[in-house]
């Protein structure tokens, strides 16, 4: 080993796991295969191995890295990395402190430490560890005696800890292809952390096609990480109410040119009238519950919305989102009255957890809930008193936390993608008279970031800041013109001579959506712009 810290790319890192390989691969073949598909980082991980057979799967592992030229940690065992020259270790909370193993490895070692906590995070780095592994993200097989799940969004809690350090991060635990993209976006912590990489055992080892496998993967990790900057402080400079209004007014006309079919897993109060907006809109819904039909579903959709008004079947819910993050399609989830029970909170998390969310809407006290403030509280699925004191603010730390667009209602909206926060001021107040405008607006919002995405796919845009939310097209303004289609609407519909109240109100709603056009909407919109 030579004195200077061998420079380590931890974008694909593989953790091997012999007892996982397919019926008949042979160990070092899969090995030399998932080096050839992009592997940047390899451990030898052998739990169960005599120390002369983890010795020697050791040193011809060493042979087969040396000629790809990625570097070769061992887990746990100090002994068996000094005597194969290995470039280091990788050890867990109760493994031997790194202080010790520092002190028997070459100066030139690498050390990295598992984490499941931002205390543990801290302490890896107050120890001098050079990467720390974190999670599990999501649950494994793989691992036994596995800690407790932290999730997507708890990764980013312990990135927060490397800030201003030179301590790189990999997630660990469940990765695959199919969620490796949701893992690196959602994991940003809200001071802008990223992963340095991805940490995966099964996804490689188990499988039959080790180098396509490691491809899929590495493509991932390469695309995100040459993506646009996890999170720039800057606010974007294009975002002046007339542009936001100029690009709203033109996907008023996109809704219909593309006529998006918008899944809709929404409640048994609101079905209807939500499905009757989409249609009046120039969009098509289609409501559908069952797991088993979300992949397919997930091909053939625009967007997605997730409103839990009446949570009937989570499995559903889970599954629809995880295929619509596949297929990057825009997911609205709409939490209805999530402060209201437990059973909606922690039906929250999970979803959340599982799934990237591209916009959040919610009033007041379901977004504090979402946040875990305690500043408004809520009363079945309506929120109590103000709303919050700064709900710029709010939304803007709630939008960079979650990693998605934020959109609260009120008697003014506000939509933040964490940069930016737009106020509406439209909307007339019969919408609070009847049941399920909240609902609506979700489902408005929905179609929009549907039609959004379709169109920025079709003209191909060069990438915008937006994309990085696993979904092509800027979602704030289509976030925006949703609320903005529902709110104006109202405003058209109140003006009626023929509405007399809430009763007739509704369908008078339902026709103004289908009578908006772009210079009415350009018009009536009451839209102020912060940047942060
Ligand atoms: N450590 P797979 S999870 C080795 O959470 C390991 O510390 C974990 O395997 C941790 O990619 C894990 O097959 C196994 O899910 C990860
Ligand atoms: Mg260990």
């Amino acid at each position: 080993m030579t004195h200077s810290k061998p420079t380590v790319d931890y974008s694909l890192y593989l953790v091997t796991g012999r007892a996982l390989l397919p019926a008949g691969k042979d160990y070092y073949e899969s090995l030399e295969e998932s080096l050839q598909g992009g592997v940047t980082l390899v451990q030898i991980r052998e739990k169960t191995a005599e120390t002369g057979e983890f010795l020697e799967i050791a040193c011809r592992s060493k042979e087969i890295c040396r000629k790809h030229n990625v570097p070769i940690l061992i887990n746990d065992r100090i002994d068996i990395a000094l005597a194969m020259g290995a470039d280091g270790v990788h050890i867990g909370q109760t493994d031997m402190p790194i202080a010790v193993a520092r002190s028997l490895l070459p100066p030139s070692a690498v050390i990295g430490v598992t984490c499941n906590t931002p205390e543990h995070v801290r302490q890896a780095v107050e120890d001098g560890a050079d990467y720390v592994g974190v999670g599990p993200a999501w649950t494994t097989q793989t691992k036994k005696n596995l800690n407790a799940i932290v999730g997507i969004r708890g990764l980013g809690m312990m990135l927060r800890e490397l800030d201003g350090t030179q301590v790189k991060a990999v997630a660990i635990g469940g990765i695959k292809s199919t969620n490796a993209l949701h893992c690196l976006h959602g994991s940003v912590s809200t001071t802008g952390h990223a992963l340095d990489g991805l940490a995966v055992v099964s996804d490689i080892v188990a499988s039959p096609e080790p180098k396509l496998a490691a491809e899929k993967l590495a493509f991932i990790v390469r695309a995100f990480k040459s993506g646009p900057p996890s999170s720039s402080s800057l606010p974007d400079a294009r975002y002046t109410a007339e542009w936001i209004k100029e690009q709203v007014a033109s996907l008023v006309p996109a809704v219909r040119k593309h006529g998006p079919l918008v899944h809709q897993i929404t409640n048994t109060v609101v079905a209807n009238q939500s499905a009757n907006a989409t249609l009046a809109l120039g969009a098509s819904p289609i409501m559908a519950s069952a797991p088993e039909e979300m992949e397919d579903l997930s091909r053939a959709i625009g967007g997605l919305l997730i409103n839990f008004g009446t949570i009937q079947n989570l499995d559903g819910m889970l599954a629809a989102g995880t295929w619509a993050n596949i297929n990057l399609k825009p997911v609205v989830f709409d939490p209805v009255g999530v402060g209201a029970t437990r059973y909606r909170q922690t039906s929250a998390d999970a979803l959340l957890n599982t799934w990237q969310a591209t916009v959040i809407k919610g009033n007041a006290g379901e977004l504090a809930a979402i946040a875990k403030s305690t500043e408004v509280r809520s009363r079945g699925v309506d929120s109590v008193g103000q709303g919050f004191e700064d709900p710029i603010a709010f939304v803007s730390q709630l939008a960079r936390k979650e990693r998605c667009v934020i959109v609260l209602t009120g008697v003014q909206d506000y939509i933040s993608d964490g940069n930016t926060v737009i106020r509406c001021s439209n909307g007339h107040k019969l919408l609070g008279d009847i049941t399920g405008s909240g609902c609506m607006v979700g489902t408005s919002v929905a179609t929009f970031c549907a039609a959004a995405s379709l169109e920025a796919a079709e003209s191909q845009t060069a990438a915008v800041a937006h994309d990085a939310l696993l979904v092509k097209g800027d979602m704030l303004v289509a976030a925006v013109a949703g609320v903005l289609a529902l709110t104006v609407a109202s405003e058209f519909a109140a003006a009626r001579q023929d509405v007399l109240g809430s009763g007739t109100f509704l369908p008078a709603l339902i026709d103004e959506l289908g009578a908006l056009t772009p210079e009415k909407m350009v018009k009536a919109a009451n839209i102020e712009v912060f940047s942060l």
